[in-house]
């Protein structure tokens, strides 16, 4: 069952039918008891809808949203070569072995592009990645209640100047999206699942990548866990689960190209690349 969260609402897909779904409130669903149990309800009733037309919105309202980092081995050996020179490298090795996981905050709805829209470089950054993952969607409970699909947007040039700058490198205007629905359910995702990423560049592909949930060195029950030690969320959260794909080095983004995201269970985030205001 996918979840979408519209400018007309929030519709339930299941197997190619639409069902509009009676509460409208995004953080009201979020925070819902049984999430699982009221949108079967809404689909037994069997009162299918229209949906085409509809804007789809990032699946995020009052949410904080969270990533963490160096979860795959990828991304702890090219953070380790873009920090080289700035004596940086060793914290990467450090934390991709240690029990205790990188998790920062990358932002509120405020920075989040909705499916569709565009993603943002900084205006002062030279060397930029998106970064497909997997995205936990998590109840006030700290319980992961659907997995959507994130863009973790990066200045690797930043980030690897210094690692103090990471926040500088993560954290702007639409450095993030997500969507462009949830899967709703409580149970793993399947250590199979691909995830794919391909950047086109004036209608030619430029960059395609793949990796699988078994390259996730955490488990996603673990992340939550230290995300809710000693943080209470309201509203609940959504949480990143870090990048497996990093472009070769000699790649950077550039204004106008398109990112397109899939994670077959979820279906495909797409979003242009802006650069500036
Ligand atoms: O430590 C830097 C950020 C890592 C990250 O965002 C990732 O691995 O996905
Ligand atoms: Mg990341």
């Amino acid at each position: 069952m996918k979840l979408y969260r519209t400018a007309k609402g929030n519709f339930i897909e299941q197997g190619g039918k639409y069902y509009q779904v009676p509460e409208a409130n995004w953080d009201a669903l979020v925070t819902h008891a049984n999430l699982g149990e009221y949108l079967g309800s809404v689909v037994s009733a069997g009162k299918t809808t229209d949906f085409s037309g509809a804007e789809i919105l990032a699946p995020v309202a009052s949410q904080e949203v969270w990533a963490a980092g160096v979860t795959y081995y990828r991304s702890r050996s090219a953070r380790m070569e873009e920090s080289k020179s700035a004596g940086g490298g060793d914290f990467y090795d450090r934390v991709y072995s240690a029990d205790r996981p990188e998790l920062f905050f990358k932002g509120m709805a405020s920075r989040v592009a909705a499916p569709g829209t565009a993603v943002r470089i900084r205006s002062d950054a030279k060397w930029n990645v998106p970064e497909p993952e997997l995205t936990l969607l998590i109840n006030s409970h700290g319980q992961i209640i659907g997995y959507t699909i994130g863009n973790d947007m990066s200045s690797r040039d930043i980030e690897g100047e210094n690692p103090l700058y990471l926040p500088q490198a993560k954290v702007y205007d639409r450095s993030a999206a997500l969507g462009p629905c949830v899967l709703i359910g409580t149970e793993p995702l399947p250590k199979t699942t691909p995830i794919k990423l391909e950047i086109s560049r004036a209608g030619k592909v430029e960059f395609t990548g793949a990796t699988t949930l078994a390259e996730l060195k955490r488990d996603p029950k673990q992340l939550v866990e230290y995300l809710f030690r000693d943080n209470s969320f309201p509203q609940g959260a959504l949480l990143m689960t870090g990048t497996g794909i990093v472009p070769p080095d000699s790649f950077t983004l550039a204004a106008g190209d398109k990112v397109r995201i899939t994670i077959d269970p979820i279906g495909t985030l797409e979003n242009e690349v802006i650069q500036g205001k």
